[in-house]
Protein backbone atom coordinates (compact mmCIF):
# COMPACT_ATOMS: atom_id res chain seq x y z
CA UNK A 1 0.00 0.00 0.00
CA UNK A 2 1.27 3.47 -0.84
CA UNK A 3 2.97 5.06 1.94
CA UNK A 4 3.27 8.94 2.76
CA UNK A 5 7.03 10.33 4.22
CA UNK A 6 7.52 14.17 4.54
CA UNK A 7 10.69 15.53 2.83
CA UNK A 8 12.45 17.72 5.06
CA UNK A 9 15.42 20.31 4.71
CA UNK A 10 18.35 18.31 4.76
CA UNK A 11 21.64 19.22 6.46
CA UNK A 12 22.81 22.36 5.33
CA UNK A 13 25.72 23.16 7.34
CA UNK A 14 25.53 26.09 9.81
CA UNK A 15 22.77 27.85 8.08
CA UNK A 16 19.51 29.14 9.89
CA UNK A 17 16.55 30.53 8.29
CA UNK A 18 17.74 30.20 4.69
CA UNK A 19 15.89 31.70 1.60
CA UNK A 20 13.69 29.27 -0.72
CA UNK A 21 14.26 30.86 -3.84
CA UNK A 22 12.29 28.42 -5.80
CA UNK A 23 9.99 25.91 -5.57
CA UNK A 24 10.11 23.67 -8.92
CA UNK A 25 7.51 21.39 -8.21
CA UNK A 26 3.78 21.76 -7.37
CA UNK A 27 1.28 19.31 -5.22
CA UNK A 28 -0.03 16.70 -7.63
CA UNK A 29 3.39 16.40 -9.50
CA UNK A 30 4.73 12.82 -9.96
CA UNK A 31 8.60 13.53 -8.79
CA UNK A 32 11.50 10.72 -9.34
CA UNK A 33 14.19 10.20 -6.51
CA UNK A 34 16.73 12.87 -6.69
CA UNK A 35 13.81 15.47 -8.40
CA UNK A 36 14.95 18.51 -7.22
CA UNK A 37 11.97 19.69 -5.49
CA UNK A 38 13.28 23.11 -4.12
CA UNK A 39 16.49 25.88 -4.47
CA UNK A 40 17.91 27.07 -1.24
CA UNK A 41 20.32 30.28 -1.37
CA UNK A 42 22.72 31.15 1.20
CA UNK A 43 25.04 33.64 1.47
CA UNK A 44 27.54 31.35 -0.01
CA UNK A 45 26.02 29.68 -2.60
CA UNK A 46 22.68 27.87 -4.39
CA UNK A 47 21.50 24.01 -3.71
CA UNK A 48 18.71 22.40 -4.88
CA UNK A 49 16.82 19.70 -2.38
CA UNK A 50 16.47 16.83 -4.26
CA UNK A 51 13.94 14.34 -3.69
CA UNK A 52 14.90 11.72 -1.60
CA UNK A 53 12.08 9.37 -2.64
CA UNK A 54 9.88 8.35 -5.92
CA UNK A 55 6.34 9.00 -5.31
CA UNK A 56 3.47 12.07 -5.86
CA UNK A 57 3.61 15.27 -3.92
CA UNK A 58 0.96 15.29 -1.72
CA UNK A 59 0.90 18.54 0.17
CA UNK A 60 3.66 21.45 -0.40
CA UNK A 61 4.75 22.81 2.76
CA UNK A 62 7.18 26.12 1.70
CA UNK A 63 6.93 28.48 -1.51
CA UNK A 64 9.19 30.96 -2.92
CA UNK A 65 10.52 33.63 -0.60
CA UNK A 66 9.62 31.46 2.75
CA UNK A 67 13.06 30.87 5.19
CA UNK A 68 13.44 27.58 6.45
CA UNK A 69 15.86 25.79 8.64
CA UNK A 70 17.30 22.01 8.69
CA UNK A 71 14.56 19.78 9.63
CA UNK A 72 11.68 21.77 8.09
CA UNK A 73 9.08 20.21 6.10
CA UNK A 74 8.89 20.71 2.69
CA UNK A 75 6.20 18.31 1.07
CA UNK A 76 4.35 15.04 1.75
CA UNK A 77 5.04 12.95 -0.65
CA UNK A 78 2.99 9.81 -1.63
CA UNK A 79 5.52 6.92 -1.97
CA UNK A 80 5.41 5.06 -5.06
CA UNK A 81 4.99 1.38 -4.67
CA UNK A 82 8.01 0.18 -6.03
CA UNK A 83 9.88 2.76 -4.17
CA UNK A 84 13.28 1.92 -2.97
CA UNK A 85 12.35 1.40 1.22
CA UNK A 86 16.00 2.08 2.04
CA UNK A 87 16.22 5.18 4.38
CA UNK A 88 17.42 8.08 1.64
CA UNK A 89 20.37 9.83 1.98
CA UNK A 90 19.55 13.54 2.40
CA UNK A 91 21.77 15.58 1.48
CA UNK A 92 21.51 19.34 -0.50
CA UNK A 93 23.31 19.56 -3.72
CA UNK A 94 25.54 22.58 -3.66
CA UNK A 95 25.24 24.30 -7.59
CA UNK A 96 28.89 24.18 -7.61
CA UNK A 97 29.40 20.85 -6.76
CA UNK A 98 26.71 19.37 -9.19
CA UNK A 99 28.11 18.45 -12.13
CA UNK A 100 31.28 17.22 -10.15
CA UNK A 101 31.24 13.26 -10.07
CA UNK A 102 31.52 13.03 -6.07
CA UNK A 103 35.29 12.28 -5.64
CA UNK A 104 35.95 15.44 -6.77
CA UNK A 105 33.70 17.58 -4.94
CA UNK A 106 35.57 20.79 -3.58
CA UNK A 107 35.25 22.05 -0.42
CA UNK A 108 32.11 24.66 0.33
CA UNK A 109 33.37 27.74 -2.05
CA UNK A 110 33.69 30.63 0.51
CA UNK A 111 31.37 33.67 -0.25
CA UNK A 112 34.10 35.47 -2.63
CA UNK A 113 34.44 32.11 -5.02
CA UNK A 114 30.69 31.30 -5.27
CA UNK A 115 29.59 34.58 -6.27
CA UNK A 116 32.85 35.63 -8.29
CA UNK A 117 31.30 34.96 -11.64
CA UNK A 118 29.12 37.98 -10.97
CA UNK A 119 31.34 39.77 -9.12
CA UNK A 120 33.56 40.06 -12.24
CA UNK A 121 32.43 42.48 -14.92
CA UNK A 122 31.75 40.19 -17.89
CA UNK A 123 34.56 40.65 -20.83
CA UNK A 124 33.04 41.49 -23.64
CA UNK A 125 33.58 38.49 -25.93
CA UNK A 126 31.61 36.13 -22.97
CA UNK A 127 28.97 38.22 -23.78
CA UNK A 128 29.36 37.80 -27.94
CA UNK A 129 29.12 34.28 -29.06
CA UNK A 130 32.77 33.91 -30.48
CA UNK A 131 31.35 31.27 -33.40
CA UNK A 132 29.06 32.02 -36.01
CA UNK A 133 25.72 33.83 -35.47
CA UNK A 134 23.21 30.73 -34.74
CA UNK A 135 20.62 30.79 -37.74
CA UNK A 136 17.27 31.87 -36.60
CA UNK A 137 15.65 28.77 -34.42
CA UNK A 138 19.45 27.24 -34.05
CA UNK A 139 20.28 27.43 -30.64
CA UNK A 140 23.27 29.11 -30.25
CA UNK A 141 26.93 26.65 -29.76
CA UNK A 142 27.92 26.17 -25.70
CA UNK A 143 31.02 27.96 -24.32
CA UNK A 144 31.91 25.83 -21.36
CA UNK A 145 33.78 28.24 -19.50
CA UNK A 146 30.47 30.34 -19.38
CA UNK A 147 28.13 27.69 -18.61
CA UNK A 148 30.40 27.28 -15.76
CA UNK A 149 30.48 30.80 -14.91
CA UNK A 150 27.09 30.87 -14.79
CA UNK A 151 24.76 31.83 -11.42
CA UNK A 152 22.41 28.86 -11.71
CA UNK A 153 21.41 25.93 -9.43
CA UNK A 154 21.77 22.69 -10.21
CA UNK A 155 18.35 21.93 -11.41
CA UNK A 156 18.64 25.22 -13.79
CA UNK A 157 21.92 23.88 -15.20
CA UNK A 158 20.73 20.28 -15.93
CA UNK A 159 17.23 21.59 -17.24
CA UNK A 160 19.60 23.69 -19.76
CA UNK A 161 22.06 20.81 -20.57
CA UNK A 162 18.93 19.02 -21.83
CA UNK A 163 17.67 21.60 -24.08
CA UNK A 164 21.39 22.43 -25.12
CA UNK A 165 21.15 26.05 -23.98
CA UNK A 166 24.59 28.01 -23.72
CA UNK A 167 23.46 28.96 -20.03
CA UNK A 168 26.67 31.56 -20.45
CA UNK A 169 24.23 33.50 -22.80
CA UNK A 170 20.84 33.51 -20.49
CA UNK A 171 19.96 36.63 -18.38
CA UNK A 172 19.21 35.27 -15.03
CA UNK A 173 16.02 37.23 -13.96
CA UNK A 174 15.87 35.50 -9.97
CA UNK A 175 17.95 37.27 -7.01
CA UNK A 176 21.18 38.15 -7.35
CA UNK A 177 20.77 37.65 -11.43
CA UNK A 178 20.12 33.87 -10.91
CA UNK A 179 19.19 32.05 -13.74
CA UNK A 180 15.80 30.73 -13.42
CA UNK A 181 14.05 28.01 -15.37
CA UNK A 182 11.97 30.32 -16.35
CA UNK A 183 14.97 32.20 -18.17
CA UNK A 184 16.33 28.90 -20.07
CA UNK A 185 12.21 28.73 -21.12
CA UNK A 186 12.35 32.13 -22.49
CA UNK A 187 15.69 31.87 -23.80
CA UNK A 188 15.04 28.92 -26.32
CA UNK A 189 11.55 30.12 -27.07
CA UNK A 190 13.57 33.43 -28.15
CA UNK A 191 15.60 31.19 -30.52
CA UNK A 192 12.99 29.22 -31.56
CA UNK A 193 11.37 32.37 -32.61
CA UNK A 194 14.33 33.24 -34.36
CA UNK A 195 16.26 35.74 -31.98
CA UNK A 196 19.71 33.87 -32.45
CA UNK A 197 22.48 36.12 -32.75
CA UNK A 198 21.31 38.92 -31.53
CA UNK A 199 18.50 38.73 -34.18
CA UNK A 200 15.35 39.14 -31.64
CA UNK A 201 16.65 38.79 -28.40
CA UNK A 202 17.41 41.80 -26.02
CA UNK A 203 21.09 42.60 -25.59
CA UNK A 204 21.68 42.06 -22.03
CA UNK A 205 23.17 44.60 -20.12
CA UNK A 206 26.37 44.23 -18.42
CA UNK A 207 26.85 43.22 -14.64
CA UNK A 208 28.90 45.19 -12.70
CA UNK A 209 30.65 44.74 -9.23
CA UNK A 210 29.48 48.05 -8.17
CA UNK A 211 31.23 47.82 -4.37
CA UNK A 212 34.28 48.10 -6.37
CA UNK A 213 33.68 51.31 -7.21
CA UNK A 214 32.41 52.68 -3.45
CA UNK A 215 29.95 51.33 -0.86
CA UNK A 216 26.79 49.94 -1.55
CA UNK A 217 23.36 48.48 0.05
CA UNK A 218 21.31 46.31 -1.75
CA UNK A 219 17.20 46.27 -1.12
CA UNK A 220 15.15 43.62 -2.78
CA UNK A 221 12.50 45.65 -4.84
CA UNK A 222 9.05 46.36 -3.63
CA UNK A 223 6.12 43.52 -4.28
CA UNK A 224 4.05 46.08 -6.37
CA UNK A 225 7.55 46.90 -8.32
CA UNK A 226 8.24 42.78 -8.84
CA UNK A 227 4.64 43.16 -10.20
CA UNK A 228 4.50 45.98 -12.27
CA UNK A 229 8.50 46.20 -13.73
CA UNK A 230 7.66 42.88 -16.13
CA UNK A 231 4.49 44.42 -16.94
CA UNK A 232 6.19 48.44 -18.35
CA UNK A 233 8.80 46.12 -19.64
CA UNK A 234 6.55 44.16 -21.90
CA UNK A 235 4.75 47.12 -22.65
CA UNK A 236 7.97 49.17 -23.73
CA UNK A 237 9.33 46.22 -25.94
CA UNK A 238 6.10 44.81 -27.74
CA UNK A 239 4.42 48.45 -28.36
CA UNK A 240 5.71 50.85 -30.69
CA UNK A 241 5.29 54.20 -28.26
CA UNK A 242 5.19 57.75 -29.60
CA UNK A 243 4.39 60.65 -27.47
CA UNK A 244 2.67 63.41 -28.49
CA UNK A 245 2.77 66.92 -26.76
CA UNK A 246 0.24 69.59 -26.35
CA UNK A 247 -1.41 72.25 -24.04
CA UNK A 248 -4.28 73.25 -22.75
CA UNK A 249 -5.78 76.51 -21.71
CA UNK A 250 -6.78 75.97 -18.36
CA UNK A 251 -7.69 79.56 -17.38
CA UNK A 252 -11.53 79.43 -17.23
CA UNK A 253 -11.09 75.66 -16.15
CA UNK A 254 -9.42 76.33 -12.99
CA UNK A 255 -11.97 79.32 -12.55
CA UNK A 256 -14.75 77.02 -12.48
CA UNK A 257 -12.97 74.65 -10.30
CA UNK A 258 -12.56 77.15 -7.57
CA UNK A 259 -16.03 78.08 -7.76
CA UNK A 260 -16.76 74.42 -7.37
CA UNK A 261 -14.33 73.74 -4.84
CA UNK A 262 -16.90 74.22 -1.99
CA UNK A 263 -19.51 72.17 -3.30
CA UNK A 264 -17.21 69.11 -3.20
CA UNK A 265 -15.99 69.79 -0.26
CA UNK A 266 -19.66 69.70 1.40
CA UNK A 267 -19.79 66.12 -0.81
CA UNK A 268 -16.45 64.82 1.00
CA UNK A 269 -14.40 64.94 -2.21
CA UNK A 270 -11.59 67.02 -3.31
CA UNK A 271 -11.72 68.84 -6.69
CA UNK A 272 -8.56 68.98 -8.36
CA UNK A 273 -7.78 68.91 -12.07
CA UNK A 274 -7.63 65.08 -12.76
CA UNK A 275 -11.27 64.79 -12.36
CA UNK A 276 -11.60 67.57 -15.56
CA UNK A 277 -9.19 65.44 -17.22
CA UNK A 278 -10.90 62.14 -16.56
CA UNK A 279 -14.43 63.51 -17.99
CA UNK A 280 -12.54 65.30 -20.98
CA UNK A 281 -11.14 62.00 -21.67
CA UNK A 282 -14.81 60.32 -21.85
CA UNK A 283 -15.61 63.07 -24.33
CA UNK A 284 -12.36 62.43 -26.34
CA UNK A 285 -12.73 58.64 -26.58
CA UNK A 286 -16.39 59.38 -27.58
CA UNK A 287 -15.11 60.94 -30.27
CA UNK A 288 -12.16 58.77 -31.48
CA UNK A 289 -13.60 55.07 -30.33
CA UNK A 290 -9.75 54.09 -31.89
CA UNK A 291 -8.68 55.42 -28.44
CA UNK A 292 -10.99 52.77 -26.43
CA UNK A 293 -10.25 49.86 -28.09
CA UNK A 294 -7.38 47.18 -27.51
CA UNK A 295 -5.68 45.31 -30.36
CA UNK A 296 -6.34 41.70 -30.30
CA UNK A 297 -4.21 38.68 -29.77
CA UNK A 298 -4.33 37.76 -33.60
CA UNK A 299 -2.64 41.50 -34.12
CA UNK A 300 -5.07 41.30 -36.70
CA UNK A 301 -8.39 42.99 -34.92
CA UNK A 302 -9.45 45.57 -33.29
CA UNK A 303 -11.24 45.40 -30.42
CA UNK A 304 -13.76 48.45 -29.40
CA UNK A 305 -15.00 49.16 -25.74
CA UNK A 306 -18.17 50.20 -25.25
CA UNK A 307 -17.46 51.23 -21.98
CA UNK A 308 -15.43 54.07 -20.52
CA UNK A 309 -13.41 52.36 -17.07
CA UNK A 310 -10.53 54.80 -17.05
CA UNK A 311 -7.56 54.04 -14.74
CA UNK A 312 -5.22 56.69 -12.93
CA UNK A 313 -1.53 56.13 -11.60
CA UNK A 314 -1.16 56.55 -7.46
CA UNK A 315 2.36 56.93 -6.67
CA UNK A 316 2.68 54.83 -3.36
CA UNK A 317 5.33 54.30 -1.15
CA UNK A 318 5.83 50.76 -2.86
CA UNK A 319 5.45 51.84 -6.52
CA UNK A 320 3.34 52.83 -8.63
CA UNK A 321 -0.85 51.18 -8.88
CA UNK A 322 -3.30 52.10 -11.69
CA UNK A 323 -6.69 51.83 -9.74
CA UNK A 324 -9.87 52.16 -12.20
CA UNK A 325 -13.14 55.00 -12.56
CA UNK A 326 -15.95 52.31 -13.92
CA UNK A 327 -18.42 54.13 -15.61
CA UNK A 328 -17.09 57.22 -15.64
CA UNK A 329 -19.45 58.80 -18.48
CA UNK A 330 -22.07 57.64 -15.80
CA UNK A 331 -20.53 59.70 -13.17
CA UNK A 332 -20.64 63.64 -12.72
CA UNK A 333 -17.30 65.75 -11.71
CA UNK A 334 -17.98 65.48 -7.81
CA UNK A 335 -18.93 62.08 -8.09
CA UNK A 336 -15.65 61.25 -10.11
CA UNK A 337 -13.64 63.44 -7.64
CA UNK A 338 -15.29 61.27 -4.22
CA UNK A 339 -14.06 58.38 -6.29
CA UNK A 340 -11.06 59.57 -6.96
CA UNK A 341 -10.01 60.64 -3.00
CA UNK A 342 -11.25 56.83 -2.38
CA UNK A 343 -9.42 55.03 -4.84
CA UNK A 344 -6.31 56.92 -4.06
CA UNK A 345 -6.67 56.35 0.09
CA UNK A 346 -6.85 52.86 -0.51
CA UNK A 347 -3.92 52.50 -2.72
CA UNK A 348 -1.69 54.34 -0.22
CA UNK A 349 -2.75 52.42 2.46
CA UNK A 350 -2.22 48.75 0.46
CA UNK A 351 -5.90 48.28 -0.48
CA UNK A 352 -6.41 48.26 -3.33
CA UNK A 353 -8.25 44.61 -4.33
CA UNK A 354 -7.94 42.72 -7.90
CA UNK A 355 -10.79 44.45 -9.21
CA UNK A 356 -10.15 48.05 -8.31
CA UNK A 357 -7.52 47.76 -11.01
CA UNK A 358 -9.03 45.82 -13.48
CA UNK A 359 -11.28 46.51 -16.76
CA UNK A 360 -9.20 49.88 -17.98
CA UNK A 361 -9.60 51.29 -20.99
CA UNK A 362 -7.22 54.17 -21.14
CA UNK A 363 -5.11 55.94 -18.29
CA UNK A 364 -4.16 59.01 -17.13
CA UNK A 365 -0.99 59.84 -15.27
CA UNK A 366 -0.65 62.93 -13.58
CA UNK A 367 2.49 64.66 -12.10
CA UNK A 368 0.67 67.57 -11.75
CA UNK A 369 0.99 67.80 -8.41
CA UNK A 370 4.53 67.26 -8.27
CA UNK A 371 5.72 69.60 -11.17
CA UNK A 372 7.75 69.26 -14.32
CA UNK A 373 6.66 70.30 -17.99
CA UNK A 374 6.13 67.41 -20.15
CA UNK A 375 7.00 63.20 -20.43
CA UNK A 376 6.69 60.23 -21.89
CA UNK A 377 4.25 58.10 -19.97
CA UNK A 378 4.78 54.38 -21.06
CA UNK A 379 0.66 52.58 -22.05
CA UNK A 380 -0.91 50.53 -19.73
CA UNK A 381 -0.58 47.86 -22.62
CA UNK A 382 -3.11 45.92 -23.97
CA UNK A 383 -4.63 49.66 -23.77
CA UNK A 384 -3.28 51.84 -26.86
CA UNK A 385 -3.02 54.98 -25.40
CA UNK A 386 -2.52 57.09 -21.93
CA UNK A 387 -2.14 61.04 -21.27
CA UNK A 388 0.59 62.12 -19.23
CA UNK A 389 -0.27 65.12 -17.61
CA UNK A 390 2.50 67.80 -16.15
CA UNK A 391 1.81 70.93 -13.86
CA UNK A 392 -0.08 74.08 -15.32
CA UNK A 393 1.42 77.33 -15.28
CA UNK A 394 0.66 80.99 -16.28
CA UNK A 395 2.25 81.59 -19.08
CA UNK A 396 2.30 84.64 -21.62
CA UNK A 397 -0.50 83.52 -24.42
CA UNK A 398 -0.17 85.70 -28.13
CA UNK A 399 -3.98 86.20 -28.80
CA UNK A 400 -5.59 89.17 -30.62
CA UNK A 401 -2.40 90.93 -31.28
CA UNK A 402 -1.42 91.24 -27.63
CA UNK A 403 0.41 88.69 -25.09
CA UNK A 404 -1.73 88.03 -22.42
CA UNK A 405 -1.12 85.55 -19.02
CA UNK A 406 -3.46 82.52 -19.54
CA UNK A 407 -3.01 79.12 -17.36
CA UNK A 408 -0.83 76.06 -19.79
CA UNK A 409 -1.95 72.47 -18.86
CA UNK A 410 0.68 70.15 -20.40
CA UNK A 411 -0.75 67.15 -22.20
CA UNK A 412 1.59 64.25 -23.15
CA UNK A 413 0.13 61.38 -24.93
CA UNK A 414 1.61 58.55 -25.70
CA UNK A 415 0.33 55.66 -28.42
CA UNK A 416 0.57 52.36 -30.09
CA UNK A 417 1.66 53.15 -33.14
CA UNK A 418 0.38 49.76 -34.83
CA UNK A 419 -3.07 50.64 -33.92
CA UNK A 420 -3.22 54.83 -34.51
CA UNK A 421 -1.34 57.54 -36.71
CA UNK A 422 0.33 60.37 -35.81
CA UNK A 423 -2.34 62.47 -37.54
CA UNK A 424 -5.29 60.94 -34.98
CA UNK A 425 -3.06 61.09 -32.09
CA UNK A 426 -2.37 64.65 -33.32
CA UNK A 427 -6.20 65.41 -33.43
CA UNK A 428 -7.28 63.70 -30.11
CA UNK A 429 -4.87 65.80 -28.43
CA UNK A 430 -6.12 69.15 -29.63
CA UNK A 431 -9.83 67.54 -29.15
CA UNK A 432 -8.99 66.68 -25.23
CA UNK A 433 -7.24 70.07 -24.81
CA UNK A 434 -10.06 72.14 -26.70
CA UNK A 435 -12.70 70.10 -24.50
CA UNK A 436 -10.68 71.10 -21.08
CA UNK A 437 -10.46 74.99 -22.86
CA UNK A 438 -14.49 74.74 -23.74
CA UNK A 439 -15.55 72.54 -20.99
CA UNK A 440 -18.07 71.36 -22.90
CA UNK A 441 -19.41 67.84 -21.59
CA UNK A 442 -17.75 68.11 -18.44
CA UNK A 443 -19.96 70.47 -16.04
CA UNK A 444 -22.61 68.02 -15.04
N1 LIG B 1 -1.40 71.48 -12.46
C1 LIG B 1 -1.37 72.27 -11.36
N2 LIG B 1 -1.76 71.87 -10.15
C2 LIG B 1 -2.18 70.60 -10.03
C3 LIG B 1 -2.26 69.74 -11.13
C4 LIG B 1 -1.85 70.21 -12.38
N3 LIG B 1 -1.87 69.46 -13.48
N4 LIG B 1 -2.72 68.54 -10.71
C5 LIG B 1 -2.94 68.65 -9.39
N5 LIG B 1 -2.61 69.90 -8.98
C6 LIG B 1 -2.72 70.43 -7.64
C7 LIG B 1 -4.08 70.09 -7.04
O1 LIG B 1 -5.07 70.99 -7.47
C8 LIG B 1 -3.77 70.20 -5.58
O2 LIG B 1 -3.68 71.55 -5.23
P1 LIG B 1 -4.78 72.22 -4.25
O3 LIG B 1 -4.72 71.41 -3.00
O4 LIG B 1 -4.32 73.62 -4.11
O5 LIG B 1 -6.09 72.09 -4.98
C9 LIG B 1 -2.35 69.65 -5.49
O6 LIG B 1 -1.80 69.72 -6.82
C10 LIG B 1 -2.26 68.22 -5.00
O7 LIG B 1 -3.12 67.40 -5.75
P2 LIG B 1 -3.38 65.89 -5.29
O8 LIG B 1 -2.14 65.10 -5.46
O9 LIG B 1 -4.00 65.90 -3.96
O10 LIG B 1 -4.48 65.33 -6.27
P3 LIG B 1 -4.44 64.91 -7.80
O11 LIG B 1 -5.84 64.64 -8.13
O12 LIG B 1 -3.73 65.85 -8.67
O13 LIG B 1 -3.61 63.55 -7.83
C11 LIG B 1 -3.02 61.30 -7.63
C12 LIG B 1 -4.03 62.36 -7.27
C13 LIG B 1 -3.47 60.00 -7.00
C14 LIG B 1 -2.95 61.13 -9.12
C15 LIG B 1 -1.63 61.70 -7.09
O14 LIG B 1 -1.65 61.70 -5.69
C16 LIG B 1 -0.50 60.84 -7.56
O15 LIG B 1 -0.22 59.76 -7.00
N6 LIG B 1 0.26 61.33 -8.58
C17 LIG B 1 1.43 60.64 -9.10
C18 LIG B 1 1.06 59.71 -10.25
C19 LIG B 1 2.31 59.10 -10.82
O16 LIG B 1 3.20 58.64 -10.13
N7 LIG B 1 2.40 59.09 -12.15
C20 LIG B 1 3.56 58.61 -12.80
C21 LIG B 1 3.26 57.32 -13.44
S1 LIG B 1 4.48 56.88 -14.60
O17 LIG B 1 5.69 56.38 -13.69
Amino acid sequence: MADTKEIKVPDIGDFENVDVIEVMVGEGDKVEKETALITLETDKAAMDVPSPYAGTIKSLKVSTDDKVSQGDVIAIVEVAEEADEEEPQEEARDEKKAEKPAEEKEPEPKKEEAEEPKKKEAPAEQKQPSHKAPSPGELPPIDEKAFGQAHASPSVRKFARELGVALGRVDGSGPKNRITHDDVKGFVKRMLQGGGGGGGALPSIPTVDFAKFGEVERKPLSRIKKISGPRVHASWVNLPHVTQHDEADVTDLESVRKALKAEAEAHGAKLTPLAFLIKACVVALKEFPDFNSSLDADGETLIYKKYFHIGFAVDTEGGLVVPVIRDADQKNLIEIAAELGELGEKARSGKLNAKDMQGGCFSISSLGSIGGTYFTPIINAPEVAILGVSRSSVKPVFQNGQFVPRTMLPLSLSYDHRVIDGASAARFTRFLAETLETMKGLIF
